[in-house]
Parts: C-alpha cells; sequence; structure tokens
C-alpha cells in the first residue's frame, strides 16, 4: 500500500515552516520532508541488524539466531554498528575542538588576523584547571601553553586526558574501575575503527565499552576544549537579546545566512558585515544593508554571543532558500544537506563551502584560512552583495520570535548570586525544596521522519508545567525559541507556580539555552558544578536530572548520549532505536538494547533509552527525577505546595484597596471593621 503524503501541516509545527512548504508545493521542488515520505526507511538497517564492514556482505541479518558469512551475531553487529556512529560523532565534534585549539595558538601568535583574545578572565580560570601559571604572564603567554596543552589531548597516546580533571571525583573513579579513562580521542576513535574491522573484537559487551571510552574522549576531552577555546576567543556567552525563525530575514537587506557549526569563520563574517566598507558596499548594491543569520549550531554560536538572529534549526536549511531572499548561504562543517546545490538552482542563491573537509558539488568554493580570515570573510560578503541583482519573487514568511539566549554555566553561577557571591546554592536549594522538581536537558536535532519541532516543544512544555527546569542546546534550543520559551515574562505562564517563582526571583525564562551541541559540555559542567555545591549527592548519577534528544537524526548525537550517560546521566532518545531489533517480526534480541541500558546503568548509573511515544517520555522522565529525588531523602514533589507564583499574587494584591491590601499583606484589620 502507498504511504499516505503527509502535508504541510503534518511536516511541521511552525507556521513558517509550514508557510515555505507550501510554497515548496506550489513550485513543485522537493524537500527533506517529501523525501522522507517517498522513502521507506530500511527496517533491517534501522534495526542495527545489517553489516556491511567486509565485501563478503552486505550481510541482512533476517532472521533471530541467524549470523552473517563471517559468523557475526545479531548482537555483535548491533553493538559494532553503534559504536561506529558514535566513533563518527566524537570524530566531528573533537575535530572540531582541534581546530578551535590551533586558531588559539595562532591567535596567541599574533598569526590570526581579527581574531584576539576576547575573555581573558575565561583563559586564566582554564589556565588555572591544569596548573598553568597565569601570575605576571600576558594572556598571549599563558594563550599559547593553554593552546599546546590543548592540542595535545587530541593525540594523547598513553595515560588519561587532562580535562577529565574536571569531572566529579567519584565519578573519575568509576571511570577508572571500569577501565573507560579515555586517553586521547584519535586513538579512542582509531581503535573504535580497528576493533570493527571483520574479524576483530567480536563481544558485544567489550565492544560497548570502548563505546563509551571513546564517547568521554569527545565529551570530556574535543567537544569540552571546543566550547573552552570558543569562549576564550569570543567571550563566554551572557543573555543578550536575539530573534529566531525565518522571518528574520529581510526584503530590502542581502541575506547572508551562515550554516554549520565552527565559530571562527562565522564571528569573522559577522565582523566584517559591521565594517564601513561593506555596508558602503551593499548601498551601493542598492540594498540596505546585510542582514546575517544563522541555521544549525553556527546560528547558535553567534546567537549567544552576538545576538545575531537564527534563521532556524535542520529542518530549516532549504526552507531558508525557498524564500527567494536568500543571496548567499555560507557553510563549514556538518549537518549541511547535499540537497541544498539542487534547491537553490531554483531561485539565486548561492552556496558557498569555506572548509578544506567540506566540498559540495555545484558550490562555490572560498576556502577558510584563520590567518586571513578577515579578509576572506569580507570576500564572501562581495560574491552575496554582487549577487543581490539576481533576486527574483521572494516570499519572507513574517513569523519571528524574541529569545534571550546565552545561559553559559558561568553566567548561572553569576545569575545565581551576583559577583559578590556567585553560586549554585539558590539552585540546590530550590531542587531540595522541591520548587524546582528536577532538571531537564533537551537536546540534539529535528528529523522529518516526525513532525518537525512537535516532540521538542511538546515534551518542554510538560516539563515546565511539572515544574522542571530545562536547559536546552542545539536545533531543539531553537524550536524552544521560536514558540517564545526562551523569554522570561513570555513564557512563565505556561511554567508550574514553584519553577515560576524561582524564575521570577532570578529573572531568568524557564527555558535555559545553552548554546551549540559542542556546548553540551556545559550541562557536564553545570551538572558537577550541582554536585560540588553539595546536598544533591556527591556524583551525577544522584542529581534528579535527565537528558532528551527527542527529535535526534546524527552520529553526534549518539556521542552525546553515551558520553552523558557514562557521566551518570538517564538518557532518553526518541524516534528509533539503531539497535532495537525486530522483536515482532523475525529477531526479538534485546542484548544490546539491555546492555546500552540496564547494563550501563549497572556500571556508570546513567543509561541510554529510546522512547518513541512522547508520553512515555515525559513520564520515564518524571518518575526517573522523583525516583532521584527520594534516593536523596528529599520531599517528595508536590505541585500544590507552593501555589501561585509570588509575582500572580503581587498582581492580585495591586488590584486591592490600599486597606485590603496591608490586610492581606500583614494580617492587619481592614478600616472600618
Ligand atoms: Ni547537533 Fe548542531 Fe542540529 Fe543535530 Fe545538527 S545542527 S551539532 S547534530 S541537527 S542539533
Amino acid at each position: 500500500m502507498a504511504k499516505k503524503k503527509r502535508t504541510p501541516q503534518e511536516f511541521s509545527t511552525d507556521p513558517a515552516a509550514q508557510e515555505m512548504l507550501i510554497r515548496a508545493e506550489e513550485l513543485g521542488i522537493g524537500t527533506a520532508f517529501t523525501r522522507a515520505d517517498d522513502m521507506a526507511p530500511c527496517n533491517i538497517g534501522s534495526a542495527g541488524m545489517c553489516c556491511k564492514i567486509c565485501g563478503m556482505g552486505p550481510c541482512r541479518l533476517t532472521k533471530d539466531g541467524s549470523t552473517g558469512i563471517c559468523g557475526a551475531t545479531i548482537d555483535t553487529i548491533q553493538a559494532r554498528n553503534l559504536i561506529r556512529a558514535i566513533a563518527a560523532g566524537a570524530a566531528a565534534h573533537s575535530d572540531h575542538g582541534r581546530d578551535m585549539a590551533f586558531t588559539l595558538k595562532a591567535a596567541a601568535n599574533g598569526e590570526a588576523e581579527g581574531y584576539y583574545i576576547r575573555d581573558v578572565a575565561k583563559l586564566r580560570t582554564v589556565a588555572g584547571y591544569y596548573d598553568i601559571e597565569v601570575e605576571g604572564r600576558s594572556p598571549e603567554e599563558i594563550a599559547n601553553e593553554l593552546a599546546d596543552l590543548y592540542i595535545a589531548q587530541f593525540g594523547q597516546q598513553k595515560g588519561v586526558i587532562a580535562p577529565i580533571r574536571r569531572a566529579p571525583k567519584k565519578r573519575q573513579k568509576v571511570w577508572e574501575e571500569q577501565g573507560v579513562l579515555p586517553r586521547g580521542v584519535d586513538r579512542e576513535t582509531v581503535e573504535a575503527l580497528h576493533r570493527t574491522h571483520i574479524g576483530d573484537d567480536q563481544d558485544p559487551e567489550h565492544i560497548l565499552q570502548h563505546a563509551i571510552k571513546t564517547a568521554l574522549a569527545d565529551g570530556w576531552g574535543g567537544s569540552l576544549i571546543a566550547t573552552d577555546v570558543s569562549d576564550i576567543l569570543f567571550g563566554t556567552p551572557a543573555p543578550i537579546l536575539g530573534q529566531a525563525n525565518l522571518g528574520v530575514l529581510k526584503a530590502d537587506m542581502v541575506n547572508v545566512v551562515v550554516h554549520g557549526h565552527e565559530p571562527t569563520l562565522s564571528e569573522m563574517i559577522v565582523a566584517a558585515s559591521q565594517t564601513p566598507e561593506i555596508i558602503e558596499y551593499a548601498k551601493a548594491a542598492g540594498a540596505k544593508g546585510v542582514q546575517l543569520s544563522g541555521i544549525c549550531c553556527t546560528a547558535n554560536e553567534i546567537l549567544m554571543r552576538q545576538g545575531i538572529p537564527a534563521a532556524g534549526n535542520f529542518l530549516q536549511q532549504e526552507l531558508s532558500i525557498m524564500t527567494g531572499a536568500v543571496e548567499a548561504m555560507v557553510v563549514d562543517v556538518q549537518c549541511i544537506m547535499q540537497a541544498l546545490v539542487g534547491l537553490a538552482e531554483n531561485f539565486h542563491t548561492k552556496i558557498i563551502t569555506t572548509s578544506p573537509k567540506v566540498k559540495l558539488k555545484g558550490a562555490t568554493h572560498i576556502q577558510f584560512d584563520e590567518h586571513h580570515a578577515l579578509t576572506i570573510a569580507k570576500n564572501i560578503l562581495k560574491e552575496a552583495i554582487d549577487n543581490y541583482k539576481n533576486r527574483g519573487s521572494i516570499q519572507i514568511p513574517d513569523v519571528r520570535e524574541d529569545l534571550i539566549p546565552g545561559f553559559s554555566h558561568e553566567y548561572i553561577n553569576y545569575m545565581l548570586g551576583g559577583s559578590y557571591r556567585s553560586s549554585f546554592r539558590p539552585l540546590n536549594d530550590a531542587i531540595m525544596s522541591g520548587r524546582i522538581r528536577g532538571v531537564a536537558a533537551i537536546v540534539g536535532c529535528n528529523n522529518p521522519r516526525s513532525q518537525h519541532d512537535y516532540l521538542h516543544t511538546y515534551v518542554t512544555k510538560e516539563m515546565l508545567k511539572q515544574d522542571v527546569l530545562v536547559v536546552e542546546t542545539g536545533c531543539g534550543a531553537i524550536a524552544s525559541a521560536k514558540l517564545g520559551l526562551l523569554l522570561g515574562e513570555a513564557g512563565l505562564d505556561q511554567v508550574g507556580p514553584g519553577l515560576k517563582e524561582v524564575c521570577e526571583a532570578i529573572g531568568i525564562p524557564p527555558v535555559l539555552h545553552m548554546g551549540s551541541c559542542v556546548d553540551n559540555t556545559r550541562i557536564l559542567t553545570v551538572l558537577t558544578q550541582i554536585v560540588e555545591e553539595g546536598g544533591l549527592g556527591d556524583d551525577i548519577d544522584q542529581v534528579p536530572a535527565v537528558g532528551l534528544a527527542p527529535e535526534w537524526m546524527s552520529e553526534k548525537a549518539l556521542s552525546i548520549g553515551t558520553y552523558c550517560v557514562a557521566s551518570g546521566a538517564y538518557v532518553i532518545f526518541g524516534g528509533t532505536s539503531p539497535v532495537s531489533g525486530m522483536p515482532d517480526k523475525v529477531s526479538d534480541s534485546d542484548l544490546v538494547s539491555g546492555l546500552i541500558s540496564e547494563g550501563w546503568e549497572e556500571l556508570y548509573g546513567g543509561k541510554l533509552e529510546f522512547i518513541a511515544d512522547p508520553d512515555e517520555m515525559i513520564k520515564a522522565t518524571l518518575e526517573h527525577i522523583d525516583k532521584k529525588r527520594a534516593a536523596l531523602g528529599l520531599p517528595e514533589y508536590d505541585p500544590k505546595r507552593f501555589g501561585e507564583s509570588g509575582d500572580a499574587r503581587m498582581l492580585e494584591l495591586e488590584a486591592l484597596p490600599l486597606s485590603e491590601r496591608k490586610a492581606a499583606i500583614y494580617g492587619l484589620p481592614v478600616a472600618g471593621d
């Protein structure tokens, strides 16, 4: 039976996306959404039961108990496929981290045009973690030594990588006991590939132990380095006003959309776009100026630090071009759809690739080099401006939402007590008292197999009603931003009373945008600081917190999920499990699913589960949070305990005549009584 085609409303919950999907339909242009309808996923491959690591296959294991030609079992094949995906994800994040470390080195030596050390305080703090001398030294000297240390982490052959010491002490002990303290990510990913070559490691448990080690080398290594260095070079994020959705594109300006992941070039494009030279150049072309916006995690990087608007998340990359108003889409690495070039041919949009690692056939390649970044950024912008005259008919959805991103762990620390007594104490206290029931990190991608943004926003809204504080990164954060959940006041009418009171007292939105996917390491740091503050256990696995990736699709997401589990977190992914087997059909093998859930929970206190139904996801999250609260001896969560929020009560009181207000507040008799 032919599969039913979905309507634009079924494709996405976002009205801007729907409008562009209707336009695509009218113009007869395909998108990832329609391609997902046309292409049924392979049920053997999606269950992790297809092995194509050698030329005897691919072996498609379709029956319980069947093996590949070499004798490999379903369990071995699933574990091998999973670790390969995790290794690819770890490689992607960490290679980004490596490039950041090299940029830091070049900046410290004055060899990187336009870059300098913007956050000296963070540089000194980070150097302090590694006992790098800071007193009496210039920022460049400190940065030079830190860059050398960080560059060396990637290829560290023996012994544990240095940033691991930033995890809670007890956690480090767990890793030591389980033999998963990571060496450099290069070594761990190479070993992951070696172990999964034909005829190597065939014990699923043993393979998965190395998956943990590989992911840890990413989370507490490559990714953490990427975040540290981005902050040092471009500034540690703090709250700033931004906007999100396709309506940030401007009809009378040259629109340049930066897309991908690395902040190095995009930060320089931001700087170049503000120079008189470029503004004049744009005006001479008949435009009012250059409007920059971002897609995916590049968007998050420049949104967090510069307030540059986000045009959308992963599934909006094609839709932004569909407006006809984008002069150039500048891409670097990761999450870039190959379909962009063909799609752009229907309009005037230039796709410009910039990374030496990523080329798309048919795109213009202007290679980025951090030594001449500003010049290259200006050249890219001029290409875009020159293209303005070629614009055809445009249709920009009039849909955009304000947001406040920029909640780095440093800022969270500061906002809880000011510079006088910055501390996690108020947050821990709020969790302990039950005002905040727990914390949910809702992160990750979009996936056209489900309705765009629906799972992210549905789960987020339910968490808020249940007094769960939500932290977000990646495309999930952009989904919430578009719905107005990243605004203090705007989001608060949808929040439980205890959480609402805390948000009002501190002056924060109930959903904290913590950055790009690489910045999930900020969440690890927050969890570590919660532990170190005291009162919520002495290791991450005791904190009432859950990680969710409801619309995941990338291998990077699997690496993130795995390093969070290894760090002690319960992690729930939506969609389908890459190791599900086919329980109702041909195989009831659930060994690998069991190993990554109950098995890992026994070893690390965290577990990885795949739950497709959002209500089940929410139920599992709340049960876990309540279980952890009970284990800590905290009062049971009671939604009625904190009643109405302070502000709501104040508004009610303000409406009363003065005498009655006094009576209500101080218990004084009302005059005339
Ligand atoms: Ni994360 Fe960011 Fe988005 Fe998914 Fe892709 S952009 S690194 S992988 S799709 S969240």
